[in-house]
């Protein structure tokens, strides 16, 4: 077991869920998969996986890809074309947590529209969004989505808002793209498909890497003539990829063995809430739907408190992130247990960590 150098504890990782490591069952298939190179569509691994994700979302037809930050930037650069306008939300983890991919490569204005807590956002605000037909500006041609949302707390993005948010995008021509890396969390939450909830998008990206557990790799869905384009996008940016069915092999386990668990961080993640609250922190337990919680920090005294927070849960063996500077983010998954958020609550009230320290 890793552990703390200064400490000696065992150490609890709630940094991310993309810290999970291949079950036994993946590395079983990835040992045994069958490949070839899919660069000329030859790899048998990937070609279920894909068939697999496309029936999971009810799209036509799936794209495997790296990464979830490049399941975005295929979706949204074979959208759009160079001088486009993206509108986003401004938690958007496209916005914020992707280099800004979609503008360097895509040249592509993205502008963002506030999120609410819920991870969506005013369906209100569109049509004033868009722009007109008038050669001195952008064309508004596309509005991504993020369910769960991962800034705004792994909250979920009910059907009726993605359907009401996409609904009025089409109404004014736009298309519609859904940052679904947690999407199969939104539908263990929500009780809704992953299908029903990706219905109202063009296209969906999802993740194998995080709460599913796979070592590696996303798909995009959507429909037969925007995957084939993708595969030409995602040829652009260097994503081919040979004898991947090594990697898809863990991620159809990661389908199949994976999903139903994701219950059990989220009541994970609701037990650490609320021994948070119980130390004092800001935190509503009913707030935490999944697999994420996100602690705002008394900000009054420290403009930046929450690098100084994350220091000394170092120290206890706890590794959390830092969203921004008033934040921290602890995040639960399949190779955390609820004994080890227990005992992550136990250090800190040992060590008397609270909202002032
Ligand atoms: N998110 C990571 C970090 O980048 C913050 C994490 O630890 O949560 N969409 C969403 C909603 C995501 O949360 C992430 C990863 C991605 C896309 C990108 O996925 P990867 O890391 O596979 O490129």
């Amino acid at each position: 077991m890793t552990r703390n150098q200064s400490t000696e504890l065992p150490l609890i990782d709630m940094r991310s869920d993309t810290v999970t490591r291949p079950t036994p069952a993946m590395r079983r298939a990835m040992f045994e998969a069958d490949v070839g190179d899919d660069v000329f569509g030859e790899d048998p691994t990937i070609t279920k996986l894909e068939e697999t994700a496309a029936a999971r979302t009810g799209k036509e037809a799936a794209l495997f890809v790296s990464s979830g930050t490049m399941a975005n930037l295929v979706s949204l650069l074979t959208h759009t074309t160079a001088g486009d306008e993206l509108l986003v939300g401004d938690r958007a983890h496209i916005v914020r947590a992707e280099a800004g991919g979609v503008s360097r490569l895509g040249g592509v204005l993205a502008t963002t529209l506030p999120n609410q807590p819920d991870g969506g956002f005013d369906p209100e605000l569109i049509p004033g969004a868009v722009r007109p037909d008038d050669m001195h500006q952008p064309r508004t041609t596309l509005l991504a989505l993020e369910n769960t949302h991962n800034f705004c707390g792994g909250s979920v993005v009910s059907l009726e808002r993605t359907e009401e948010i996409a609904g009025v995008a089409r109404e004014h021509g736009l298309r519609v793209h859904l940052d679904g890396a947690r999407i199969f969390n939104a539908a263990v939450a929500s009780g809704h498909s992953v299908a029903e909830l990706a219905a109202p998008a063009d296209s969906v990206a999802f993740c194998l890497s995080k709460g599913l557990g796979a070592p590696v790799g996303s798909l995009i869905c959507g429909d037969e003539a925007f995957i084939r384009e993708a595969r030409r996008t995602r040829k652009l940016v260097g994503g081919g990829m040979r004898q991947a069915g090594i990697l898809a092999a863990a991620g159809l386990v990661a389908l199949d063995q994976m999903v139903d668990r994701l219950a059990d961080d989220h009541a994970n993640a609701r037990q650490l809430a609320r021994g948070l609250a119980e130390l004092g922190f800001d935190i509503n337990p009913e707030d935490v739907q999944t697999n994420i919680v996100i602690v705002q920090l008394d900000s009054s005294h420290d403009p930046a408190p929450s690098p100084k927070l994350q220091a000394a849960l170092k120290e206890l063996g706890i590794l959390v992130t830092t969203p921004d500077r008033t934040k921290i983010r602890l995040v639960t998954h399949a190779d955390l247990s609820s004994d080890e958020c227990a005992a992550a609550l136990l250090r800190m009230a040992e060590a008397e960590i609270g909202p002032a320290l």
